[in-house]
């Protein structure tokens, strides 16, 4: 941490690049393309409305495929830190893999929701859920067939904002790994915990939109830095 004072509390953020090592696509890399599809063209109310199987579809093949998956080395150091870390500790994922959890971290909070969860739009009841939607399956609560996965999309709300907020404006510390940048509010959050007085430190294989925001980048495969930048943490 350089000439930095030892921070006591830290907001984490994390997006797809720390699951690309565990085989799960990004959204952005590579043409960022599904069957033609940008994920801005499917992961909308509008397109769900427009085209309901289709944007089942595309959870249903995501959902069967992340539980197949692995957490990696980065999930690992993270979930080390979450269990060691004595201060405030807060890890927000913008991820809906399960793949922090199956490390062992604690302290998450899935701001745009979760893969393995449905959420019943007649009676507004979450469920685990690990099958397909595609057959509109009863909800387990209230036996309706209106079940959505549990994500957020393009002009809906995250979840969890006031906590994360609440948690930026403690925080000593704010570290953004493997994400882009490019989708909001979460893209906001490294100006939010500057102007709340943090230092902001980048994990990325490349830099972010956001980068000129951070006061520190470095730069590598998530598998590489963050073990290494956990390890700072826990010895300094
Ligand atoms: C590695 C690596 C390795 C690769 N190691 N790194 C105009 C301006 C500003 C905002 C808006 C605007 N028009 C509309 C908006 C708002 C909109 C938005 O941001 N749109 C943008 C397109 C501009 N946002 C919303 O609508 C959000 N809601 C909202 O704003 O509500 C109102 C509100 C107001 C005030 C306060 C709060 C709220 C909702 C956004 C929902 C996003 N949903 C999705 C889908 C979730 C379900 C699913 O998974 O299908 O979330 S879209 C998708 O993008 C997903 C991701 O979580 C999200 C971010 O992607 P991420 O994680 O950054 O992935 P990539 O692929 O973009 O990047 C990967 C990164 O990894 C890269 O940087 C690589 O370098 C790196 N990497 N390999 C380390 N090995």
């Amino acid at each position: 941490m350089g000439d930095m004072e030892r921070p006591r509390n830290i907001v984490i953020l994390t997006g797809a690049g720390i699951s690309a090592e565990s085989g799960i696509d990004t959204f952005r890399d590579s043409g960022g393309l599904w069957e033609q599809h940008r994920v801005e063209d499917v992961a909308t109310p509008e397109a769900f409305e427009r085209d309901p199987n289709l944007v089942l579809r595309f959870y249903d093949l995501r959902r069967e495929a992340v539980q197949a998956k692995l957490p990696n080395f980065a999930h690992e150091a993270l979930a080390i830190l979450d269990a060691q870390w004595k201060g405030e500790l807060l890890l927000v994922t913008q991820n809906v893999d399960d793949l922090h959890e199956r490390a062992g971290s604690r302290r998450v909070l899935h701001m745009h929701g979760e893969h393995l969860n449905a959420w019943c739009t007649a009676c507004d009841r979450r469920s685990r859920w690990t099958g397909p939607l595609i057959d509109r399956p009863a909800c387990p609560a209230c036996g309706a067939r209106a079940l959505r996965p549990d994500v957020v999309w393009f002009g809906e709300m995250p979840y969890g904002m006031e906590r994360i907020y609440a948690a930026i404006r403690q925080a000593d510390l704010f570290v953004s790994i493997g994400t882009s940048g490019a989708v909001y509010p979460a893209a906001g959050f490294v100006r939010d915990a500057r102007e709340c007085g943090a230092r902001t430190l980048e994990l990325n294989l490349e830099p972010s939109q956001g980068s000129v925001w951070f006061h520190e980048s470095r730069l590598g495969p998530a598998t590489d830095v963050v073990p290494e930048w956990v390890a700072e943490m826990l010895q300094s």
